[in-house]
């Protein structure tokens, strides 16, 4: 008796698969055939190769509108195909050739990260690794549910440089993931850059939580940055944070606090306690600066101005400051998102709304005509702990198990907020306590990766079944180096399947 073909362990889970008896063997004399007179899709292209020439030692060419072979990867655009939608994409996987088909670059790039999913994990280690690189053979059909797929890293508890972002970037990019919130300026560091304002970085930038040496990018590294995440189809939205969370800032310049006192500065963990001075016109002109640079370098749609926890700005204050700072945003030719507190304030139509911890703000912010990226902070925080044992993160949202983390629908997050109101989904990652690399793998893996199939996959999931593929992407993230948070709620594949 024959066995069904299996189904394989994609994240996200594709809109349609339909599996196959038989495998396609990735050889080493296989190409990456691209027809498609289009640099982008060349580019998507030379990607796939560099990503699996480490394990595999192939050479993979890419050879652009040539005859496609037997063995070879096919890659095509097909502008026309609106079923595709912007982000999506077919891949076919027959016995002699893997065919992969969208209508966009961006949509290309989602399909190679969908085959390099198909491959074994070994594929994804940075040595040579012996063994077949088979892939079952399958048909799919896939596209994005929601635009918004995001992470957004603080930077500014404490920071994490160029070398760590790009890894971040790398990691979202396959699970399809296409928006990174950099958290730049908090009470305890500002953490970019400003020609015009030098101080931020030369005071502001030199703490952390805790006392450590804090850091900061530089005008170059952030559009370095921004440049490696676009090349991955991540848009970089950069948040300076106000008129509260500004300690940094206040203590880089005293003139910009309402007696001209620079206050100390802070490396605890409250929030609440500092504010721009709404009254004073410099702090416009200030805002106006660093927004312009920062908007200047920054190619995406939108910048984030904050909004969040003004505890120490009067409430009219607040509501007169959020109005004029769109206003700055939008000169500079940008988009503002804000955390929903904001919707106690008089909203631009194209403003976006970033919701995290109150139903009611959210649904003012709809009434007012805002979209909403959701962040709940009971599902998506990941700086939350798992459960009691956690070594590291804070609880005040709760805990957040693996399961917590997927097991929630955009549709009906938000009472009285529907799916037409809901941009997508962000899952923030706060830096309190992490400071390394182990520890912001640990609380970020694998719940991101239920917000990523939160974000991307249709209704109707399941998380007995999601918990089964996610087993086996343990290998693939350790192939990766990803220490991730091996949390017994899910029934892991043993590490030994990597080196099938
Ligand atoms: C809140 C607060 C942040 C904290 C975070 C910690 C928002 C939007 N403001 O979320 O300053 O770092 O919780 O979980």
């Amino acid at each position: 008796m024959s066995r069904a073909p299996a189904f394989p362990p994609l994240i996200p889970k594709p809109l349609a698969v339909a599996p196959r008896r038989g495998a396609f063997q990735l050889g080493r004399s296989a190409r990456i055939v691209v027809r498609a007179d289009d640099p982008e899709a060349a580019r998507v292209a030379r990607l796939l190769a560099a990503r699996l020439r480490p394990a595999t030692g192939y050479r993979l060419p890419v050879s652009v509108s040539r005859e496609p072979g037997s063995g070879d990867l096919v890659l095509g655009l097909s502008p026309g195909d609106r079923a595709l939608g912007d982000e999506g994409y077919r891949l076919r996987v027959e016995p002699t050739m893997a065919r992969l088909d969208a209508r966009t670059p961006a949509g290309l790039f989602y399909a190679t990260q969908t085959l390099r999913q198909l491959l074994p994990a070994s594929v994804d280690s940075a040595r040579r690794r012996p063994g077949r690189f088979e892939i079952g053979l399958v048909t799919i059909h896939d596209r994005p549910r929601f635009g918004w797929r995001g992470l957004m890293l603080d930077v500014a508890r404490h920071f994490f440089d160029v070398g760590e972002v790009q890894r971040l970037i790398d990691l979202m990019a396959l699970y399809k993931l296409n928006r990174l919130h950099l958290h730049l300026t908090d009470d305890q560091g500002w953490r970019i850059a400003v020609r015009s304002w030098p101080n931020l970085t030369r005071v502001g930038a030199s703490t952390a939580v805790g006392g450590g040496p804090g850091g900061h990018f530089t005008r170059r590294q952030y559009a370095q940055i921004v440049r490696y995440a676009r090349d991955r189809f991540v848009d970089v939205v950069p948040e300076i944070e106000m008129p509260g969370h500004v300690n940094a800032a206040l203590a880089s310049y005293g003139e910009l606090t309402c007696d001209g006192v620079a206050p100390a500065p802070y490396t605890g963990i409250d929030v609440g306690f500092s504010s721009f001075c709404i009254g004073k016109e410099l702090t416009y002109a200030f805002l106006d600066d660093v927004l312009g640079e920062l908007a200047a370098l920054t190619p995406g749609a939108y910048v984030h101005v904050g909004g969040d926890e003004a505890f120490s700005t009067d409430p009219s204050d607040y509501r007169a400051f959020v109005e004029r700072v769109q206003r700055i945003a939008r000169r500079h030719g940008k988009r503002a998102i804000l955390w929903e507190e904001a919707a106690r304030a008089r909203l631009q139509r194209t403003a976006v709304v970033q919701h995290w911890h109150d139903p009611e703000l959210a649904r003012r912010a709809v009434s007012q005509g805002a979209k909403l990226v959701l962040s709940p902070s009971t599902r998506v925080y990941l700086d939350m702990k798992y459960d009691r044992g956690s070594p590291l993160g804070l609880e005040w949202a709760g805990r957040t198990s693996v399961r917590k983390a997927y097991d929630w629908d955009p549709a009906d997050a938000v009472e009285g907020v529907a799916e037409r109101d809901v941009l997508g989904v962000e899952a923030p990652l706060w830096s309190e306590t992490i400071d390394t690399r182990a520890g912001l793998d640990w609380l970020a893996f694998p719940r991101l990766l239920g917000v990523a199939e939160a974000g991307w996959s249709e209704a109707g999931r399941t998380w007995r079944e999601y918990r089964m593929r996610l087993a086996q992407h343990g290998p693939r993230l350790a192939a990766l180096g990803v220490g991730f948070n091996a949390d017994p709620s899910v029934p892991w594949s043993s590490l030994a399947t990597a080196d099938r």
